[in-house]
């Protein structure tokens, strides 16, 4: 393919210098191309056919056993001033950032090819979309781009003779987690990565463009690039709300994405915009809306079944890469959690085999499918619209087995913030380390935030601010509150409808809250109830807000909120104060 694109073609030549690949490939994202990269990679091993009458076109990659998920300690952001990092993210100066990981890119792709991936964020009509071009030695890493964006020609030609794309320079290096760093360059719109190939670390559009670098150009320009889901709700009047909802990795986001309504409650439909990333721009009419800028979903696979997500099921029936699942004898991918119970022998995600029982999971916790958008069948067609899907309401979530209640809905936008710079999750295994720990991640953003997280809050504050804006309702939910026998409360999965239902009915103004000290919570009998089976000392245990307890959390908070100094906006600190104050 020829590029027209000289800034492009100076950069590519720069880096091959650096790098001395065999070959250079320019992809230009077509199916010819796609087929051709995943032949080379089934002769190298990299992929396994899976059974391809069951799951045509799609294949089973295992990574480097130590490069499982994301690797928060490795990623940093190599802002000029530390402080623009802000105490939440680790910094590394530019020019240490040169002197330290540069040489290791150095021959880095001798004896492999050079892939250059163009890729559109966002889609191909809209004025929303962003430009980044991704160069890797990784034929995993190009195939997978080419389901998680738009990929190749459609970015050139948006590119046109324009400077104006993300720079990501990616290497396996040697996959040594002692030489992996996932850097981000905020001011100059660069990213490095070198030393994994997996998900996050290594497909750049993702977290690394439209989440920690756009974080920053949104910062810049206006508008809000966040860590969402953004779904459709269609009622039995036929009216239609759209919600975006930030929850940490694996905690839920595609599973809420792809809904499906529970037999009790006929007439709804829930349709699917995007599972994980959500551009958000004002309209005209001063209402935020949002695009998905991605094309795929690189979701978890374990827990995933007909009962939880048959949307998710049915997206990885054809054209999916699969990673680090378990696979049968008959070559069908496995997972625990899966339909079927396990068969006597499988090969595990490591290789190696496998019989029930065994001391360790067949398919790695944080095992993923990468799978088209166009696969889903709750799939909306507004997927590609330009101007993207007006908001009603903006969600926030995290994993807490206690304190936090079923879902509650902030006073104002101001709040709103507050309640999003709050959030706390227990950790999971979509980054290495401990996993069930309870740690402070605002919006959902503590991995993906480019800048100072005080600025951030800054950001959304001022959003607030806007002459004329016509804001969502802001709301909090939690699916994973814990009885005391240690089980999950709230059913959770198609029956979060109902809590979906009733945050529509909020917005459509229905007195159907009381108000608490941290927000409004549901009046008993507000949640839409036929067909459910929750007792009355159970919802009592779900929408219950304890004072004490939420002091406790306040001291948490204000810890939290230490390490900011005069980064912590004024209204943030309104917000904090109000809240201790209604909690006494
Ligand atoms: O590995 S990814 O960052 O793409 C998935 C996740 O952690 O959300
Ligand atoms: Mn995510």
């Amino acid at each position: 393919m020829s590029i027209v694109n000289k800034k492009l073609e100076t950069w590519v030549k720069e880096l091959s210098d650096w790098t001395k690949p065999d070959a250079v490939h320019f992809c230009d994202g077509s199916q010819a191309e796609y087929d051709s990269l995943i032949s080379r990679m089934l002769e190298s091993g990299t992929l396994h056919r899976l059974n391809q009458d069951q799951f045509p076109g799609c294949y089973l990659h295992r990574s480097d056993p130590g490069d499982v998920a994301r690797v928060e300690h490795c990623t940093f952001i190599c802002s000029q001033k530390k402080e623009d990092a802000g105490p939440t993210n680790n910094w590394m100066s530019p020019d240490d950032a040169r002197a330290k990981v540069w040489p290791l890119f150095k021959d880095a792709m001798k004896g492999r090819t050079m892939y250059v991936v163009p890729y559109l964020m966002g889609p191909e009509a809209s004025p929303f979309s962003k430009v980044g071009v991704e160069i890797t030695d990784s034929p995993y890493v190009a195939a997978n781009m080419r389901i998680m964006t738009r990929m190749g020609k459609v970015a050139l030609d948006r590119l046109g003779d324009s400077d104006d794309f993300v720079r990501g320079t990616h290497s396996l290096g040697d996959l040594s987690p002692e030489r992996r760093f996932i850097l981000h360059f905020p001011e100059t719109r660069e990213i490095w990565s070198v030393g994994s190939g997996y998900g996050g670390n290594a497909l750049l559009g993702k977290k690394c463009h439209a989440l920690r670098i756009a974080s920053v150009q949104a910062r810049d320009e206006g508008w809000l690039a966040e860590h969402m889901l953004i779904l459709a709700i269609t009622t039995p009047a036929g009216e239609k709300y759209h919600i975006c909802a930030a929850f940490p990795s694996a905690c839920g986001k595609t599973n809420l994405a792809m809904l499906i309504p529970p037999a009790s409650m006929p007439g709804y439909k829930v349709e699917t915009v995007g599972d994980d990333i959500s551009w958000l721009n004002f309209g005209d009419d001063g209402r935020l809306y949002a695009i998905n800028p991605e094309n795929g979903f690189f979701g978890v696979v374990p827990g995933t079944s007909s009962k939880t997500n048959p949307n998710a099921l049915a997206s990885t029936k054809k054209n999916s890469i699969f990673t680090n699942v378990a696979e049968t004898p008959d070559h069908l991918p496995w997972w625990e959690g899966h339909d079927d119970p396990a068969p006597a022998t499988l090969t595990d995600w490591k290789g190696g085999e496998w019989h029930p029982g065994a001391d360790h999971p067949a398919a790695h916790p944080n095992s993923r499918f990468t799978a088209p958008i166009a696969n889903c069948p709750s799939a909306s067609k507004d997927v590609e619209s330009a101007k993207g899907v007006p908001i009603d309401a903006i969600v926030f979530g995290g994993r807490r087995a206690k304190l936090a209640p079923l879902v509650y809905e902030s006073f104002s936008w101001q709040h709103g913030t507050f309640v999003g710079a709050t959030m706390a999750s227990e950790t999971t295994a979509a980054a290495t380390g401990a996993v069930g720990v309870v740690r402070r991640d605002p919006m959902a953003m503590l991995p993906f935030c480019g800048y100072n997280m005080g600025d951030y809050w800054n950001h959304w504050l001022s959003i607030g601010d806007k002459p004329g804006a016509k804001l969502p309702k802001v709301f909090h939910v939690n699916w994973f509150k814990r009885g005391a026998d240690g089980k999950f409360i709230w059913p959770g999965f198609g029956d979060n409808l109902r809590v979906l239902d009733w945050m529509i009915r909020r917005v459509k103004g229905e007195d159907a809250a009381q108000e608490t000290p941290i927000g409004y919570v549901p009046k008993r009998g507000s949640i839409a109830e036929n067909g459910l089976n929750v007792s009355a000392e159970k919802w009592d245990e779900l929408l219950k807000v304890a004072a004490a307890d939420w002091r406790e959390e306040l001291s948490g908070i204000d810890e939290f909120f230490a390490k900011f100094g005069d980064k912590l906006p004024a209204g943030i600190r309104e917000e904090r104060d109000a809240l201790a104050k209604r909690l006494g």
